[in-house]
């Protein structure tokens, strides 16, 4: 801790976050002044006199973590990583909003040095916060020697994080703070700004929840009443939740903080208006005067800037750790260099070396299995190769198949490499995030596809922050049978392919499965899903070497001399094709039969490589059990989808099948329809006898 400042110096520090954050806002004719000025002075308590962090470097790995879940505040944390030094100079302040600056309208991580995560979908901050308190409790069971000598604790960090009244009301919040008080994350310290306004106005009409109970119940160590502007009553706070996390059995601490929204502004403070919208000139005028700030705009005066400037502070903490590293890296040095590797996300030379071998394993099978079995098959063989693995399913592990031989379950006070996430889609995928973004774990997570819909923001957060996250998705389609349309699968697997950046695997076999895999993991620039059957499926590719092919996303599965079309097939449908093609061969038609698991990474080859697998010349027919339009981009205005773009139905899979048409004879019809209008300019009427279809 350091030394508290004057009473009058803390207020001049936090009056700089409070004008900062009006005149950003003003020059930018849009932002939110209210929860900068509102949370000023908690900022300065906790980033003046208890943060541990470095800002010459943003990225020491034993920092403690800071996230703003109420991520509209974000000139809070602008004006915070300014004036405590990070590479963040005014000018960018000045440029609040602009394009191509550092301090977009929500903090997002990657483009501002300090920021952990990026907020703004209010109820995930807090959950990412979640996730990194659970990286850091992980790392210091897998890591510290945790044997009584603490001098040598690398890992003991904490995590503090800001939210609003709109980040509790979002169910997520629910989800992962409940898990956090269960796994009693100690080290995550959240503030909640009790403000009693959100854009509608004062919550009581809406928002009536008893807070500090519900955290209570959760098992979190409650802070009631603190005074949001009594900077000695913060400290106070902030000192009792830090020494819940020297505790053995500590718990997560909600300090609940009474605070003024656009405290200092005069006529607006306490009122929605000052929410997400500029003061106007006068009332910056009159918050200039009521605050006692006569400088001009983005100009601190030089004791100010002075008392906030951490570097020196920062560099102190990190020597301090670099000491204990070095004490440790000599007594573990293979443990010193493996956390180093992993916390840089770099995979190790055990797992290139050990790749071939997995996919030799994998070929060797040729029984029909599902590719969530198939999945789990992959991870047996490549849980050795990643120690950095860290699995889980939101209470469907045995559906999912998420586990694997050997691992070990993660509890409140068990280290572990797969936990229980319970029933919590959007919990895990937001916890999932946090966890890669603190480092030190691969996070992969496991539901039905269907319910990728509740996870679908944070997977989308995911793509959006190019985390390598991979997504588990398993039933991906009507091939679920029994459980009926609630759970299959029409829409997903088209729509996720349109999330930017999400590589979107729906493999057909146990290879390709594999590959997926591979492909995840070795991604450094964004998630990954696996759309995976619930039914078993036949071995396609028999040849480790295949698997390059695989890689591409799209490739040339089956081909015949004089191919009159072009079959796309992928995940349980590509088996009809491959059926198909035989058919049609002995009618005389000879085809190819392309395998499409990823269309996103199809869509990142040459377009030489494109035009080669998927002839302009040729017609072109897809097939999917899922909704048909995404595959137009494939088979052109004149070629035809065999999809499903109605909902399911409760049945048998394979009654399913034939119910909705997702068949070889309908494939075969359609090959021939093209192959007859090819040669005739005319194509012959599409056998449209069952039941829903866009063709
Ligand atoms: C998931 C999500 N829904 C809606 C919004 C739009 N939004 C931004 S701030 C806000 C109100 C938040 O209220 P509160 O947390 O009390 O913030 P304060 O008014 O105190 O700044 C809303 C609805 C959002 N950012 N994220």
């Amino acid at each position: 801790m350091t030394q508290a400042p004057t009473p009058e110096l803390a207020r001049q520090m936090a009056n700089a976050i409070r004008i900062l954050a009006v005149d950003a806002v003003e020059k930018a004719k849009s932002g939110h002044p209210g929860a900068p000025m509102g949370m000023a002075d908690i900022a300065e308590v906790l980033w003046n006199r208890h943060l541990r962090h470095s800002p010459s470097n943003p990225h020491w790995l034993n920092r403690d973590r800071f996230v703003l879940s109420n991520g509209h505040g974000s000139m809070l944390i602008y004006a915070l990583l300014h004036l405590t030094g990070y590479d963040l100079p005014m000018s960018e302040l000045e440029n609040f909003r602009k394009l191509h600056s550092k301090t977009a309208g929500h903090p997002e991580v990657g483009i501002t040095p300090g920021v952990e995560t990026t907020t703004g979908p209010l109820g995930q901050g807090i959950s990412n916060a979640v996730g990194m308190a659970l990286a850091e409790k992980l790392l210091a069971q897998e890591f510290n020697p945790n044997n009584g000598n603490d001098a040598l604790n690398i890992i003991d960090h904490f995590t503090y994080a800001f939210l609003g009244d709109g980040c509790l009301m979002e169910g997520i919040s629910h989800e992962a703070c409940s898990l956090a008080g269960t796994l009693r994350l100690s080290k995550l310290i959240a503030f909640w700004d009790d403000n009693g306004i959100s854009i509608d106005g004062h919550v009581e009409g809406w928002f009536t929840d008893d807070t500090p109970k519900r955290f209570e119940s959760y098992g979190w160590n409650v802070i009631k009443h603190v005074d949001g502007h009594d900077s000695a009553a913060i400290d106070k706070a902030i000192q009792s939740a830090r020494a819940q996390g020297m505790h053995a059995d500590g718990k997560p601490t909600l300090i609940c903080c009474k605070t003024v929204i656009g405290q200092g502004s005069p006529n607006k403070a306490g009122t929605h208006d000052v929410h997400g919208a500029a003061l106007g000139a006068a009332e910056v005028a009159a918050t200039r005067e009521a605050l006692g700030w006569h400088e001009a705009p983005f100009v601190i005066p030089a004791p100010i800037a002075q008392a906030w400037d951490a570097r020196a502070r920062g560099v102190n903490h990190e020597k301090e750790w670099q000491v204990r590293m070095s004490a440790y890296r000599s007594q573990f040095p293979d443990k010193a260099a493996e956390l180093e590797r992993r916390m840089k996300g770099e995979l190790s030379s055990t797992y290139a070396a050990g790749l071939p071998a997995v996919f030799e394993s994998v070929c060797a099978k040729a029984d029909s299995i599902a590719t969530r079995k198939a999945s789990q098959n992959a991870l047996d063989l490549l849980a050795p190769l990643l120690p950095e693995f860290f699995g889980g399913s939101a209470d469907l592990t045995g559906s999912n198949l998420t586990n694997f031989k050997g691992c070990k379950i993660a509890k409140r006070d068990q280290w572990g490499n797969h936990m229980s996430y319970g029933v919590r889609e959007f919990g895990m995928a937001a916890i999932m995030n946090g966890i890669v973004l603190h480092g030190g774990y691969m996070p992969y997570g496991g539901t039905f596809l269907t319910f990728s819909d509740y996870s679908r923001n944070a997977i989308r957060m995911s793509a959006l922050m190019k985390q390598r996250v991979i997504h588990v998705m398993t039933h991906d389609s009507i091939g679920l049978g029994e459980d009926g349309p609630t759970h299959q699968s029409v829409e997903h697997v088209p729509s996720l392919r349109l999330i930017p950046g999400l590589d979107v695997w729906r493999p057909a076999d146990g290879l390709e499965t594999a590959v997926a895999w591979a492909c995840g993991v070795e991604r450094h620039d964004g998630p990954s899903l696996l759309a995976l059957s619930r039914q078993n499926l036949p071995r396609l590719l028999d040849k480790a070497d295949d698997a390059e092919k695989v890689r591409k996303g799209g490739y040339i599965l089956s081909d015949m001399e004089g191919a009159k079309a072009v079959i796309i097939g992928t995940g349980s449908e590509t088996m009809l094709a491959m059926q198909a093609q035989a058919n049609l061969a002995a009618a005389g038609i000879p085809t190819r039969v392309v395998s499409m698991p990823c269309t996103n990474v199809f869509d990142r080859q040459t377009d030489a490589y494109q035009n080669m697998v998927l002839p302009l010349s040729l017609p072109t027919v897809a097939v999917e059990a899922a909704h048909p339009d995404f595959w137009r981009k494939y088979v052109g205005r004149t070629g035809m989808v065999i999809g499903i773009a109605t909902f399911g139905e409760s049945a048998p899979a394979p009654d399913l099948y034939k119910h909705f048409g997702i068949t070889t004879d309908r494939i075969e019809a359609a090959v021939k329809s093209l192959v007859h209008r090819d040669s005739h300019k005319h194509a012959l009427p599409f056998p449209d006898h069952v039941v829903p279809s866009t063709n």
